[in-house]
């Protein structure tokens, strides 16, 4: 929701290390929204665009990448997405439901990689000052559950071969955020799909609700 020129449409990220069902889950996100007659697009970070993907093929499967282009490389991804896709849908009305937002990037190039954090927050407000999620959903599982699920599905990318210590900063980084700011509701990503998958809907009733 942009605070300044409120947007009518409603922005709702969903967060999380590696494996902890986001894609399963946006899948549910998107049944539900279908149920609901709810206009939506679903997008992601990095990614969303034709300059984005590109961006993301680089990040992910590129070769070496310093910390410090990573950061601007996501926030690069980040900047056509808002302009091209995200801020158009959320005038118009429709939903945007994003796999990873801002928070995955202090959570990974902050937590993980260790950057300053005041550089997150500089770049975060040129890139899109106002503009933050109305709900950010965090599944949250250990590291190790995560790891576990993600394994079966074959090799890892540059940033997935990350060691423990990596990931398990990134997920403190995320619990830290979500004390921080109310928009975040954190769903535990350990328990059984179906107990998960009832957790969402009661967040994303009460929030039609709160809309409504
Ligand atoms: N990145 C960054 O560094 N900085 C940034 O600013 C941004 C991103 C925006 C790409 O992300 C990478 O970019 C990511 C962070 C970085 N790197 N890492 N690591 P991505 O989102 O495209 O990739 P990912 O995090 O690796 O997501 P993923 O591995 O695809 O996982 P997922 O979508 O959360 O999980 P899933 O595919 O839905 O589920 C995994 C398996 O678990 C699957 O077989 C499911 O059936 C199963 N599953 C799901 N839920 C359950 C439950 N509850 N029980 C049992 N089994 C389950």
């Amino acid at each position: 929701m942009n605070v300044n020129d409120p947007l009518p449409g409603c922005f709702i990220t969903v967060e999380g290390i590696e494996g902890v069902g986001k894609s399963t889950n946006i899948q549910f996100i998107q049944d539900w929204l279908e149920l609901n007659n709810i206009p939506y697009i679903q997008t992601r970070e990095p990614g969303g665009t034709e300059l984005g993907e590109k961006l993301r093929e680089l990040l992910l499967h590129g070769g070496t990448v310093s910390d410090d282009a990573e950061l601007l490389m996501m926030f690069a991804s980040r900047a056509q997405h808002i302009s091209e896709k995200i801020k158009p849908a959320l005038k118009v009305g429709t939903w945007v439901i994003c796999d990873r937002f801002t928070d995955s990037t202090y959570a990974y190039q902050g937590g993980g990689r260790q950057l300053n954090v005041d550089n997150i927050q500089q770049l975060e407000q040129m890139v899109h000052a106002g503009l933050q999620p109305d709900l950010t959903l965090l599944l949250d599982a250990p590291v190790e559950v995560g790891r576990a699920r993600a394994a079966k599905r074959g090799a890892a990318d540059r940033i997935e071969a990350e060691d423990l210590a990596f990931f398990n900063r990134v997920r403190a980084m995320f619990l830290s955020r979500a004390k921080e700011f109310k928009r975040y509701e954190v769903i535990d990503a350990a328990q059984p799909l179906e107990q998960v998958q009832v957790a969402i809907k009661q967040v994303l009733e009460s929030l039609k609700r709160d809309l409504s």
